[in-house]
């Protein structure tokens, strides 16, 4: 019988790129499609995948109880929901995090490793009722340098996770790997401790190495992510950084 395999996420390059690892490996008997989130997008989804696409709510209990039907494995990919607990615990759930469990569990890890200082990498582990905290599959580190900003850092570890994906695709659809236990709950950040650290007060009294730190972490391409408030007209200016090696 095929072993029916779910990919549920809400990030298509990360989509795109499993697509073309499942299709350049060497995986007998497999079948598998593709979900995203209510709040995605599902015409860039679709028209960028060549499998067919559907939209699950995880919120909705008959949409649980039918991926707990049909299928023996799902990879959440960056998938923006919280798998439920009965998700978890009748089906196979295998996460792929961008972050070095236990040290960078959560909402964008490459921000708090920037801001923190922590090594940082990627991490495929078994997803349990707790956030990036199951068991794991295999993770490695990347590079982190002062020059980095959360974009050029991102880059790395999405780089790394691609590498990871196509190291243990083969093993986890087989069921012949092995697992170790996070070394201890590390760190955890959520949605709003990033939300927290945007606004930078102008009486905060930090170093300027603390204050380059956070300007790199929250610099990703064009999001308007640090600001501060404009005494006179109250409004938000946005802040991002610009950092160059000497060549
Ligand atoms: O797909 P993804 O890279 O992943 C995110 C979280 O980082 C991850 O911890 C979680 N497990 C997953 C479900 O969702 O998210 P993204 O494509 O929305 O964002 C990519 C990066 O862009 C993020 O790490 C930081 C940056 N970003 C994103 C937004 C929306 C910002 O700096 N500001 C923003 O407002």
């Amino acid at each position: 019988m095929k072993k029916k395999i779910l990919i549920i996420s809400d990030n298509l390059f990360l989509c795109k790129e499993f697509e073309s690892i499942i299709e350049t490996t060497e995986l007998d008997g497999i079948e598998y499609d593709f979900s995203i989130s209510p709040f995605s997008d599902y015409d860039s989804f679709s028209d960028t995948l060549k499998n067919k696409v559907s939209v699950r709510n995880l919120k909705d209990n008959r949409h649980v109880d039918e991926i707990c039907v049909i299928y023996d494995i799902v990879f959440s990919v960056h998938c923006e929901q919280i798998f439920p607990e009965k998700l978890v615990s009748s089906v196979k759930c295998i996460n792929i995090h961008p972050g070095y469990n236990p040290l960078n569990r959560g909402w964008y890890p490459q921000v708090f490793s920037i801001l923190n200082d922590y090594p940082i990498g990627a991490t495929i582990h078994e997803i349990d009722n707790e956030l990036d905290n199951g068991p794991i599959v295999d993770r490695a580190l990347v590079n982190k340098y002062s020059w980095d900003t959360s974009q050029s850092l991102y880059n790395r570890v999405v780089a790394l996770e691609i590498d990871l994906i196509r190291k243990n695709i083969k093993k986890i659809i087989s069921n012949s790997y092995e697992t170790i236990k996070p070394d201890g709950k590390g760190n955890l950040y959520l949605k709003k401790d990033f939300n927290d650290i945007c606004e930078i007060k102008l009486d905060e009294l930090k170093t300027v190495g603390e204050t380059i730190d956070r300007l790199r972490a929250l610099t990703h391409g064009d999001y308007k992510n640090a600001f501060f408030i404009d005494s006179e007209t109250g409004k938000k200016i946005f802040i991002s950084i610009e950092l160059t090696e000497e060549s």
